[in-house]
């Protein structure tokens, strides 16, 4: 059975209180706040709780909770005042102190009790809680040390430098591919099919962090043949219609092979997420041999890329508030974006018609 700790300096209130709990717990009595310190002294494990009357000579029960808060052991067990006190503002002074409750004298007995139990549960939930996830944060600490420092090895590695070389040699020659149609249609059309490429090389601690969350053995031969976004490409067009045709000119060149498509595009994603993904294995020239890399390629409207840079803000944060109501607007925003992309595709086109 719980222990709980009575104090009161009316004897009556304290065998009252007895009478009423003793079935369900045991009960300590303290006749003021300074016999409470000493007894809990000696028991503090065992007390599950404390109930403490307000007014009582020597050490009285803000005293009482003053020393309980000095010494941390609010933290402990809930406290829940007793009293014959009907201010708001010493009952908002006990709560604000972090006393779990306060029950007014007189009292019924199914009142305390109920009381008694419902702060007893909530307090042991809200520190059983706190703990998970206090072991949680260190668990995901303990891991990003160990990626830190798996991925400092890999870093440090001669054939993982080499590795990298490699990708970023794949993204160089992807990007000249994509400049060189960039070059020849602005000579042909007097007009350019892509805004901008941003390029990035995958870290060695997202490298590592991937490896480890798909299951995947680390080591270089693990990256080459699990992992197809080492390198990376975004190619930022002005109008949809220019995806296609950039992409497929690229997909089309002779030595390059499409690994996989995804079409997010004509097949959005339920969050309205778009954009056309490729995994291409490209060749790069090394002063020996030829090789081949893959890289992920992926295209966008300027439109869509506004939107997935947003989007992409809420899948890092943790406890975002209203997370549902801003799904929806991102939702509906990719809906805008989409009609908007068309609409300056049809102005564009009318534009050209009319030039000719
Ligand atoms: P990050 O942080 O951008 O690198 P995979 O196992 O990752 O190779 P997956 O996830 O099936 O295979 O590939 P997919 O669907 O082609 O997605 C690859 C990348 O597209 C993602 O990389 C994102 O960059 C982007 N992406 C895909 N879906 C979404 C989305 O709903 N919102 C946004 N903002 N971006 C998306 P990573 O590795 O997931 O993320």
């Amino acid at each position: 059975m719980q222990k709980i700790l009575v104090v009161d300096d009316v004897e009556v209130n304290r065998e009252l209180l007895r009478y009423i709990l003793e079935d369900d717990y045991i009960i300590e009595m303290a006749a003021d706040g300074e016999e409470a310190m000493q007894k809990l002294q000696g028991s503090l494990n065992e007390t599950s709780a404390i109930l403490l009357d307000l007014q009582m000579p020597k050490v009285d029960g803000f005293a009482m909770i003053e020393a309980l808060r000095e010494r941390g052991w609010m933290q402990r067990f809930p406290v829940l005042v007793i009293s014959g006190e009907y201010s708001i503002d010493v009952e908002t002074r006990c709560l604000e102190l972090g006393v779990s409750d306060f029950i007014h004298k007189p009292f019924g007995s199914s009142v305390v009790k109920n009381r008694i139990k419902n702060a007893m549960d909530l307090f042991f939930t809200r520190n059983r809680l706190e703990r998970k996830v206090e072991e949680q944060a260190e668990a995901l600490k303990e891991q990003y040390e160990i990626i830190q420092i798996q991925s400092e090895k890999l870093r440090q590695e001669k054939s993982f430098n080499r590795l990298m070389m490699e990708y970023r040699s794949a993204i160089m020659e992807v990007e000249t591919r994509l400049k060189v149609l960039n070059e020849e249609f602005s000579q042909e059309f007097n007009r350019n099919p892509f805004e901008a490429i941003k390029s990035r090389l995958k870290s060695p601690a997202s490298i590592f962090e991937k490896l480890e969350r798909k299951g995947y053995p680390v080591t270089l031969e693990s990256i080459r043949e699990n992992l197809t976004d080492v390198a990376g490409l975004r190619v930022i067009c002005s109008f949809p219609d220019d995806i296609y045709r950039l992409a497929d000119l690229l997909t089309k060149q002779d030595d390059i092979v499409i690994v996989r498509e995804k079409d997010y595009i004509r097949n959005p994603k339920s969050n309205g997420y778009r954009s056309l993904h490729f995994i291409l294995s490209v060749p790069i020239f090394l002063s020996n041999e030829k090789k081949y890399m893959n890289a992920e390629v992926q295209f966008r409207t300027i439109a869509m890329d506004f939107w997935a840079s947003l989007e992409h803000k809420l899948k890092y944060k943790k406890d975002v508030d209203s997370a549902d109501e801003i799904v929806g607007m991102l939702k509906d925003c990719a809906d805008s974006i989409e009609a908007l992309d068309y609409q300056m595709q049809e102005i564009r086109n009318k534009i050209d018609r009319s030039r000719q």
